[in-house]
């Protein structure tokens, strides 16, 4: 297998993927039109037939999908096959309205499996590793896709699920895990919970962590690359394009390449729609090229995002995402500064803080607050109620220069916020709840 999984399709020429992916947008765009009524009556009602689909420069005379569309077709409204020729579903968390439920054949789900198979080997994967899955399993897709794809490779696969951390970390030592996959948030727990057990990063003998899910920051990388002594590769993806795998970084670390001949990717103006030139920041959308249960078209991420095509020293070919900016929709205003949650991580690791923070934004006489609290690490720790103030003032100066406006800083005690095991919650936004 070596350094690919399947080195034909990720090495071949700009020419090959375009030739394949052409080929592809025109059989799927008649396969929705003719099966998934919902996305019909959104081509007849922009004027576009099949026919005018004859190349992926085309796509952008297609409608937009949005989570608002897959919330009016619950559950059944985009499936683009009958439903005795599915074998899954996934569904999202969704903590507001209806979840979005994708369905999968088994021709889906092998695709999906060997996207993750080519992210598993991407991070130097091969049959004599053994990989911990910490990603959740059930509804949600991280578990069961990376799973998958790491059967495919031949690792001998631990579905540990996510939680239960000293089991993780008793797997991890008795069985000599070597790739671990969850979501950073949790690696970086596990990491703190091998050290507080008197490990040291050496102890293990993993070398890779294929990690994603949530936003994380190139400081975080590093934490979690040094805490655990491994390689940290970041994996994208999203429930509505079946699950992780989507995009996943090689061993450049710099930026993930999409699966080109299975997504087709574009970049637009959120505000307007207008499709962007390459290396424009912006919505990511995919068009999922040959997928058949769930064959969402243009379909809107929200997550803000750059693509690259600048050559990769990995040899692969494939266009790059970079680490996605924020989502369009996370971006928090405050007073009207646009604020992203990683920007303040990003603060909080250059000045020596960990990455165990909760944002609260609320309104008080129609002026935001923003208050941050940061957990302090043991050695951190002062009695001194003048030494803490004088840290919460420092670290709001930092953040005040990061930001463009102050939060309210208040440093607590090691521990005292609640840890994740899936994806962490990290704003609280009461102004949403005075609506
Ligand atoms: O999070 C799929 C996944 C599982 C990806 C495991 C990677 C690993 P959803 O729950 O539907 O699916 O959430 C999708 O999560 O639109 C992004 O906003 C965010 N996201 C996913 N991967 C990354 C990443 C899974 N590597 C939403 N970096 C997406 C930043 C990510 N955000």
């Amino acid at each position: 297998m070596g350094k690919y999984y399947q080195e034909e399709i990720e090495t071949a020429s700009r020419e090959e993927i375009l030739k394949i992916q052409n080929e592809k947008i025109v059989k799927q765009v008649k396969h929705v039109y003719e099966n998934v009524p919902y996305y019909r009556n959104l081509m007849d009602e922009k004027g576009v037939k099949p026919e005018d689909i004859k190349s992926v420069d085309d796509i952008k005379k297609l409608p937009f999908l949005s989570k608002a569309d897959l919330r009016d077709a619950y559950p059944y409204g985009l499936l683009g096959t009958d439903l005795k020729n599915c074998v899954r579903i996934h569904s999202t968390s969704g903590t507001t309205g209806r979840r979005v439920v994708a369905f999968y054949t088994q021709h889906d789900v092998d695709l999906w499996e060997e996207c993750c198979a080519r992210a598993i080997v991407a991070a130097g994967g091969t049959k004599d590793d053994v990989i911990q899955v910490a990603y959740g399993y059930g509804l949600f897709t991280g578990g069961f896709g990376v799973h998958g794809g790491s059967q495919k490779v031949g690792c001998l696969t631990l579905p540990m699920s996510s939680g239960n951390t000293e089991r993780q970390i008793q797997f991890m030592m008795d069985l000599g895990s070597t790739i671990l996959c969850c979501t950073p948030s949790y690696a970086a727990f596990i990491g703190e919970s091998l050290a507080e057990k008197g490990y040291k990063p050496t102890d293990n003998k993993l070398k890779a962590g294929i990690f994603g899910a949530e936003p994380w920051t190139e400081e975080m990388r590093r934490e979690i690359e040094k805490s655990l002594g491994i390689k940290a590769y970041d994996i994208y993806g999203l429930t509505e394009s079946s699950g992780p795998g989507v995009a996943y970084e090689c061993e450049e670390q710099k930026g993930m390449h999409i699966n080109e001949d299975h997504f087709y990717a574009e970049i637009i103006d959120p505000d307007t729609g207008e499709t962007l030139p390459e290396g424009s920041k912006g919505e990511l959308v995919f068009t999922s090229l040959d997928k058949e249960a769930f064959p969402l078209l243009r379909y809107r991420t929200k997550d803000i995002c750059v693509l690259t095509r600048e050559k990769c020293a990995c040899g692969r070919t494939h266009i790059k995402m970079c680490k996605p900016m924020g989502r369009s929709d996370d971006m928090m205003i405050i007073r009207g500064v646009n604020v992203f949650p990683s920007q303040i991580e990003t603060v909080l690791i250059k000045e020596g803080y960990t990455p165990n923070y909760l944002i609260e934004v609320d309104r008080v006489k129609n002026t935001d607050t923003l208050d941050i609290s940061v957990e302090l690490q043991p050695g951190q720790f002062s009695d001194k109620v003048s030494d803490i103030q004088a840290k919460e003032k420092a670290l709001e100066g930092a953040m005040r220069t990061m930001l463009g406006i102050g939060p309210k800083i208040h440093l607590v005690p090691p521990k005292s916020i609640a840890r994740s095991e899936g994806k962490a919650v990290r704003v609280i936004d009461k102004r949403k709840l005075h609506d």
